[in-house]
């Protein structure tokens, strides 16, 4: 019934958990061996990958962090020499430089597979045509998504972002069988059509694979009933793999964590103690597999919990919840990871001083927007309309540039954003999902 990997998607559950010792021994081996970042670690506690004989000895390992992967820009963490890494991608850091990541051949092969396992699962064949909507090119989305309906043996449209019109269009003519997208852009496809009066029963869409940032159960039925399709979740992390961490069965009632390739913990995001089962918390990932680019428990910063009860499609897989928040201040605009911090810098730099600044997030129609107000302070105020009007486009410029994303930006009288306490809220998120 729809399982890509039947040995592994059905595993008993002692046996997966035997399995998951032994590929994370290989794991801890590997990067004791390959990444000085690692051998500190352990050093520092006195540890050797053989104290590992049990999967409750994780948590004798340190954690990993977004800012450790930054400090050891670009190349730090790989576990192999660049010659052995067939691919480079990256995500947001918390400052103007990206996290890079890397795959070997073997990464590139398994991680299409685990993509193909949630494309599958969802009811995709070789028979069907995928309209791909992420961005080419850094981002892990669209390359992720391409490659696994691929290793199905599907027709791949590598649509890309953006030109609305075109994407219908293509859906139409194409007769695309299959969108993958973010949740809000297949939102904005779908009141597009509307607008256009296009009726999304003359189309052929029948399944529809969305990630890359949160969604409700409301904007599902919404996505399902304007676009005619059956709508699933899938997600992932770039640092981890990319989209292929997990991805939902037909049952819809969580994702299935690919736990043959990775190892889900939840912890308190406060003390780092792992919590009792079924327990809300941030969710933390050890890869299995990866060569180039292992990860030992990444502190994802995803709420969310975890039901080990089995589902009804058969696999034995632990399901993860829908992502209900954050434990950092991540947003995610229109599928792409921003940090207020990469805002602040680039304000930073354009006005050489900090300037009070707001952060105004808000979902018109269906995207996201972001506006960023700037308090005029004694440096800003003196310079002339011209010069505040090149500042203000500087920063935008510096914004863009960075998060990839576009941003209004614009300035305010001095002390006119509202404070609490004292202190300017930084980031208003009036988006209701
Ligand atoms: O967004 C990978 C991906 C691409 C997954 C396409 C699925 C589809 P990053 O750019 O590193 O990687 O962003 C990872 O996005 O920590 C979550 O906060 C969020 N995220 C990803 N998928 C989901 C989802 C890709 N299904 C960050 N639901 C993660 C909620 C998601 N949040």
């Amino acid at each position: 019934m729809n399982i890509w990997d039947q040995a592994h998607e059905c595993m008993v559950r002692e046996e997966l958990e035997q399995l998951q010792l032994e590929r994370l021994q290989a794991t801890l081996n590997r990067v004791h061996k390959n990444v000085t970042f690692y051998r500190n670690k352990f050093n520092e506690l006195g540890f050797i990958p053989e104290d590992i004989r049990s999967r409750a000895d994780l948590t004798k390992l340190p954690f990993t962090s977004k800012e450790d992967l930054r400090v050891n820009y670009p190349y730090g963490m790989f576990a192999v020499p660049l010659r052995e890494v067939v691919r480079i991608h990256s995500s947001s850091g918390t400052t103007s430089k990206p996290i890079v990541v890397g795959y070997t051949k073997n990464d590139i092969r398994i991680w299409s597979n685990l993509v193909a396992r949630f494309m599958m699962a969802a009811g995709v064949t070789h028979d069907d045509l995928v309209q791909i909507a992420f961005s080419y090119g850094l981002f892990t989305g669209a390359f992720g998504l391409h490659y696994g309906a691929e290793a199905i043996g599907a027709s791949v449209i590598p649509m890309g972002t953006g030109n609305t019109e075109k994407q219908i269009m293509i859906m139409q003519d194409y007769k695309t069988t299959v969108l993958v997208s973010t949740p809000s852009y297949a939102l904005a496809l779908a009141l597009r059509m509307e607008q256009m009066g296009i009726d999304p029963k003359s189309l052929s869409l029948r399944i529809g694979l969305f990630g890359g940032e949160p969604w409700s159960e409301k904007m599902r039925q919404d996505i399902e009933t304007k676009l005619g399709l059956s709508a699933t979740d899938n997600y992932g992390v770039s640092e981890v793999i990319g989209p292929g961490v997990a991805g939902e069965c037909q049952c819809k009632n969580g994702m299935h964590i690919y736990e043959d390739a990775f190892i889900p913990e939840i912890i308190d995001p406060k003390s780092g103690n792992v919590l009792p089962r079924g327990s809300v918390g941030e969710l933390v990932l050890t890869t299995l597999t990866k060569e180039a680019f292992p990860m030992i428990r990444y502190r994802t910063r995803d709420i969310t919990s975890l039901d080990y009860s089995q589902c009804e499609c058969g696999r034995t897989l632990v399901r993860m919840k829908k992502i209900t928040g954050r434990t950092d201040d991540m947003l995610i605009i229109r599928g792409v990871n921003v940090f207020p911090s990469q805002i602040e810098e680039a304000i930073y730099s354009a006005a050489k001083s900090s300037a009070p600044y707001q952060i105004v997030v808000e979902r018109k129609g269906a995207m996201d927007s972001l506006d960023v107000i700037i308090e005029v302070t004694g440096e800003i105020f003196s310079l002339e309309l011209q010069k505040q009007r090149s500042f203000l486009e500087t920063v935008k410029k510096r914004i863009i540039s960075v998060t990839g994303i576009d941003v209004s930006v614009k300035l305010v009288e001095a002390k006119s954003l509202p404070r609490e306490g004292g202190k300017i809220v930084r980031v208003v998120d009036k988006r209701q999902m």
